[in-house]
C-alpha cells in the first residue's frame, strides 16, 4: 500500500494515525506530494484523487482511496479487530455521527478559516471569501466547546477507547494551534483530551 501526503499537513496527520494505531505504518509506502507547490493538482495526481487533495491510499491493485474517513475505514478493517470505526450498529453510528461533526466543526471550518481568511496557499487558492473564513473561525472555535462538553466525564469522545472521531479532533486542534487561535483555557476537558491522546505512540507520526 502507499499513502501520497503532504506530512506537515491535518489530513495526512488522521491517515498516518489510523495507520499507527491499526500496526500498519510498516506495510505502508508514504510518498510526498508538494502541496504548498502545487504537485497536488498536477495531472498526474488528479488522475489518483480528481478533488486535488491529499492524503490519498493506493492499494496493491492500483485502487486509489480518497477522503480520511473512507482511508479510515479501509485501514481499520484491514488488520483485526476494527477499533477505530466501531463493531457493532450503534458503535458505527455513534462514530459516524462524531467523526461528521468533528469534521465539520472543527477540522474543516478551521480549514476554511486558513484557506479563506489568511493567505492560506497562496495562489494556488481559486477564491478566497474573507467573511466566509472568518465565520468558520466562530464555528471552530464553538467546536471545540461542544467537544469539551462531550468529553466531560469520559477520556475519549466515545468512552474509554479512541476511536476515529478522536483522531479527525486532534488533527483540527493541530491546525488550529498552527494558526495561533489555540484551545480556549476554559475548554479543560479538550486540553486534557489533548495530552491524552498526545501522548499516544500514534501521535508521533
Ligand atoms: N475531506 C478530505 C480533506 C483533504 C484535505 O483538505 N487535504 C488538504 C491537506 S490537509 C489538501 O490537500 N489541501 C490542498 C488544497 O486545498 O488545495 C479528507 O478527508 O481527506
Amino acid at each position: 500500500m502507499k499513502i501520497y501526503e503532504f506530512r506537515a499537513f491535518p489530513n495526512p496527520l488522521r491517515a498516518r494515525m489510523a495507520a499507527a494505531e491499526k500496526g500498519l505504518t510498516d506495510r505502508i509506502e508514504f510518498v510526498q506530494v508538494n502541496v504548498p507547490n502545487g504537485e497536488h493538482k498536477l495531472p498526474e495526481f488528479l488522475q489518483l484523487n480528481p478533488v486535488g487533495k491529499v492524503p490519498v491510499l493506493v492499494l496493491d491493485d492500483d485502487t486509489a482511496i480518497a477522503e480520511c474517513t473512507a482511508i479510515t475505514e479501509y485501514l481499520d478493517h484491514s488488520a483485526g479487530t476494527p477499533v477505530l470505526t466501531g463493531e457493532t450498529p450503534k458503535q458505527r453510528a455513534q462514530i459516524h455521527m462524531l467523526q461528521r461533526r468533528a469534521e465539520a466543526l472543527v477540522l474543516d471550518a478551521i480549514s476554511d478559516y486558513f484557506h479563506h481568511a489568511t493567505a492560506g496557499l497562496g495562489k494556488l487558492e481559486p477564491i478566497q471569501i474573507k467573511e466566509w473564513g472568518e465565520y468558520q473561525r466562530q464555528v471552530a472555535i464553538k467546536g471545540m466547546h461542544y467537544f469539551d462538553g462531550v468529553l466531560r466525564g469520559q477520556h475519549y469522545l466515545l468512552g474509554e477507547h479512541l476511536t476515529m472521531p478522536d483522531i479527525t479532533l486532534f488533527a483540527g486542534l493541530k491546525l488550529i494551534d498552527f494558526m495561533q487561535i489555540g484551545v480556549p483555557d476554559t475548554c479543560k476537558h479538550l486540553l486534557g483530551w489533548r495530552e491524552r491522546v498526545g501522548q499516544r505512540p500514534s501521535a508521533a507520526a
